[in-house]
């Protein structure tokens, strides 16, 4: 291969490889695009949104909180994991805020809310059309991710008021380990 040859596969090649991370990225994004509510400006905003106005503060709401507990698949990491659940059901929908303490620092997790109590392991994601996938809207994930303290915060919204089939919600590593529940109803 001349080095005239060379140099332009070369730039082939970075070119490609930028074309595909860029692509990656659009894909990723349009799923999460297709999800969010388009008052807000970010993609992540269907798994939660920091700045949303937390259940305990929703007025007028019927408003439940619960402790979360240990599920049986968590490891001894989280034996000293403390938390709470916050459900508001409001003429605006479903508000859910997560607090918890010492969980693993810079950690991604992922929440849901479950439509069995926790004694049975909360069973699947509950879903406001039983019919639908268990995707947000239809169901309610929440994302969040602890800070170097193993503090973690996270608000989601759901323009849909769950049912009293909204039982539960979990927290669960990004690798889907089950590791808290809190029974909300
Ligand atoms: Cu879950």
């Amino acid at each position: 291969m001349t080095r005239f040859h060379f140099t332009r596969w070369l730039r082939f090649v970075v070119f490609a490889a930028g074309l595909m991370i860029l692509l990656a990225g659009c894909a990723r994004q349009s799923i999460y695009d297709a999800h969010k509510d388009h008052d807000h400006d970010h993609a992540w905003d269907y798994v939660g949104d920091v700045n949303a106005t937390p259940a305990d503060a929703v007025e007028g709401a019927d408003f439940m909180e619960a402790p979360f507990v240990l599920m049986e698949t968590v490891s001894a990491d989280y034996n000293s994991t403390t938390g709470t659940a916050q459900m508001a059901i409001h003429d605006h929908g479903t508000t859910v805020t997560l607090r918890l303490s010492n969980l693993l620092p810079n950690t991604d997790y992922i929440s849901h809310v479950h439509e069995e109590t926790c004694s049975t392991g909360g069973g699947a994601y509950y879903r406001f059309d039983p019919e639908g996938d268990g995707m947000p809207p239809n169901a309610i994930h929440i994302g969040f991710t602890s800070d170097d303290n193993g503090t973690g915060f996270m608000t989601a919204e759901n323009a849909k008021q769950v049912d009293e089939s909204a039982h539960s919600v979990i927290v669960h590593t990004t690798a889907e380990v089950s590791l808290l529940c809190a029974d909300m109803q």
